[in-house]
């Protein structure tokens, strides 16, 4: 059992990793930037250190510093939330090295997952179907055209080192094929120092849809069921929901058992989401794995009545799961709006400043999950996201109008703010009755 955990992160995940925290009787090490001095949520926390200045790479991504702190405030593990070091196998095998446990994935199953053709290759295994595509990474031009010949264009050039949408490429023939092999290897190298790719049909207009899914030392793997993270924007989701709207029980339950087949074929420990693109006819195809809690956690919370980050830290602190299959029972629907610091009328510009003005929704069916409030400072150093409204009701109908309601009580003045699209989103006709597909956002607003 864990005692005292370091939080490597900042703002709503860090609070919420806190106050999991001290539920389970674990104390607390918060660390923070410059621009984060004033953060409420700090004082919540047992001690809290300063790592440096506002720049993500001399604070939240220093991985020096952040030993240090771990090692000189005594801890037993890190929790490194989402973004920043979550996924950094290079952090958690540091970690490991320095006597200190890493709140996540063993290093092998991290680097394994890390790299997508891996990724397939293990799906591929667990006999979990896969979008077509190349068995490896793609060296050149013509064997790129080669294949994209045999499987048919559209397809998709994508980064093996990839993940969220950075180093893909789209091509429709053999014509454009060459310079998009080509941008998309240089992209690649650009963003992740590597620039091996490989290819895949491209399913046009499919939904986003994955799977929680928990696993511990002992072999013991659970699902939370699926989340649909179609309403998304240049790779940033805004929307999130579960169950998805288009599912029926048998393909849910399938979808489900496939995601378990490759993180116990991975040897996966902790929570993680198995990805999956859905087409028109609901066939499901694997694409990756995300190495970490995310972001739309809550909504599988709230549909299963589970505490996630409670069950990372006490899987992290050795304890085998105690929870069975069938007693995890998804009930009703959840939806997350994501309140990002953007100004929708200018492309979404980010848009730092003082908030003067602050009044949080809640009422029944409404969760707010954020660490600002009234004179909080957004910095432009981090991400946008500044809240998350997250609702539970018996329907999907009934959820829209909460969020609805919540969303129009919920204000963020002068600093501008997702809320309005968001708002905007939730009254589409399309939306309401469920059907949209990754496209829709940039079809329709
Ligand atoms: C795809 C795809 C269609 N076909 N792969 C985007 C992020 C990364 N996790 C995987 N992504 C996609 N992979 C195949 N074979 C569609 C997406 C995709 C997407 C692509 C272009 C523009 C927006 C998108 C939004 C979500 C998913």
């Amino acid at each position: 059992m864990l005692s005292r955990v370091l939080v490597a992160n900042r703002g709503e995940i860090a609070l919420r990793v806190i106050r999991a925290c001290h539920e389970l009787g674990i104390e607390t090490v918060a660390v923070y930037s410059e621009a984060d001095r004033n953060a409420p949520y700090l004082r919540l926390a047992d001690e809290a250190i300063c790592i440096g200045p506002p720049d993500c790479g001399q604070s939240y991504l220093n991985i020096p510093r952040i030993i240090s702190a771990a090692e000189i405030t005594n801890v037993d593990a890190i929790h490194p939330g989402y973004g920043f070091l979550a996924e950094n196998a290079g952090f958690a095998e540091i970690c490991r090295d320095c006597g200190i446990g890493f709140v996540g994935p063993g290093i092998e199953a991290m680097r394994l997952l890390g790299d997508k053709v891996e990724a397939r290759k293990i799906a591929h295994k667990a006999k979990v179907p896969i979008v077509p595509g190349s068995e490896g990474v793609i060296t050149n031009e013509a064997e790129a055209m080669k294949l994209a010949n045999q499987i048919g264009y559209p397809v998709i050039i994508k980064a093996v080192a990839g993940g969220g949408g950075r180093g893909m490429r789209v091509v429709h023939n053999d014509v454009s094929l060459r310079a998009a092999f080509n941008a998309a290897k240089s992209e690649a190298e650009a963003a992740f120092g590597d620039g091996s790719v490989y290819l895949e049909k491209y399913i046009v207009e499919p939904r986003h849809v994955e799977v929680q899914v928990v696993a511990d030392h002992e072999g013991n793997t659970l699902h939370f069921y699926e989340r649909d993270c179609s309403i998304q924007r240049r790779h940033q989701k805004m929307i999130e929901e579960s169950p998805c709207p288009v599912l029926q029980d048998r393909d849910r339950q399938r979808l489900c058992e496939a995601a378990l087949r490759v993180i116990k074929e991975a040897k996966y420990v902790n929570a993680g989401t198995v990805e999956f693109l859905l087409d028109k006819d609901n066939k499901f195809y694997f694409i990756e794995v995300n190495a970490r809690i995310q972001v739309e956690h809550p909504v599988s919370e709230m549909v299963t009545g589970h505490d996630l980050i409670k069950m990372q830290l006490q899987i992290a602190g050795g304890e085998p799961l105690k929870l069975r299959q069938k007693d995890i029972i998804q009930q009703g629907v959840a939806l997350e709006c994501r309140i990002n610091a953007e100004d929708p009328a200018n492309n979404f510009s980010p848009c730092p400043g003082t908030i003067a003005e602050y009044r949080a929704p809640g009422g029944f069916g409404v969760r707010v999950d954020t660490h600002t409030c009234q004179g909080w400072t957004v910095a432009p150093n981090y991400d946008s996201m500044i809240a998350k409204v997250i609702v539970h009701q018996k329907t999907r109908a009934e959820a829209i109008a909460t969020m609805r309601r919540a969303l129009e009580e919920f204000t963020i003045a002068p600093i501008k703010t997702t809320i309005p699209a968001c708002l905007a989103i939730l009254s589409h006709n399309l939306f309401v009755k469920g059907k949209v597909d990754t496209g829709f956002v940039e079809r329709n607003f």
